[in-house]
């Protein structure tokens, strides 16, 4: 199939409705009320790889509106500029994993699939890290007040914020991983 902008559009669409699916469907996954081991941040990745940054952000973008427009995100609003942070500004960093873009790029027309996941991997772990960057500062800026009595806010929002950034980065890592063959369908197919 031709690459086009309609293409690179439908699919920022597509993945991130996928991610808000997963979202939902993940939510037994839930250890504690923000840990999770979910990997539901895959569809964000594979948009990344296929079309750079500039896409895997709008697709992060759009996943934030819709955990916000469907409630979804109600309790993990406390304020107007907080929740701009934590849905807007952090789900839209996710998609700087595809600053890999190029490195898989490169590999893709010898289908070197070893390389190919390496660097998949090492985006997972720059979009998870970014996203949880901002839900780390925002957990000691925000949500300070829910530390248990006596706790430090930035100790309480490492531990917390570091405990879910290890889940989802683990989970997505796995899928990642397990998925390998699948991956290597959407990141080798004929696009130009
Ligand atoms: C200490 C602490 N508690 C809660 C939050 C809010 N938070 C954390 C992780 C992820 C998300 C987005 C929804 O998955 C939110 C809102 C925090 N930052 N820190």
């Amino acid at each position: 199939m031709k690459r086009t902008r309609i293409q690179m559009l439908t699919e920022i669409a597509i993945f991130a409705t996928l991610a808000m699916i997963l979202d939902v469907f993940t939510e037994p996954m839930q250890i504690g009320p923000w840990i999770s081991f979910s990997f539901k941040m895959v569809p964000i990745f594979v948009v990344a790889y296929r079309w750079g940054v500039g896409s895997g952000m709008a697709a992060g973008f759009l996943w934030g509106i819709l955990q916000v427009v469907t409630g979804e995100a109600a309790g993990g609003i406390l304020s107007l500029f907080q929740g701009f942070l934590e849905y807007f500004v952090a789900f839209t960093l996710i998609g700087l994993a595809g600053i890999v873009k190029p490195l898989i790029d490169s590999n893709r027309q010898q289908k070197k699939t070893s390389q190919i996941l390496a660097y998949s991997l090492l985006g997972v772990v720059i979009g998870t890290t970014a996203r949880y960057i901002i839900h780390f500062i925002a957990g000691f800026v925000f949500w300070g007040q829910y530390a248990p009595k006596g706790q430090n806010a930035v100790f309480y929002s490492f531990s917390v914020n570091g405990l879910s950034w290890l889940g989802e980065t683990l989970a997505c890592i796995l899928v990642v991983w397990l998925a390998q063959p699948l991956m290597n369908f959407f990141l080798t197919d004929k696009r130009h």
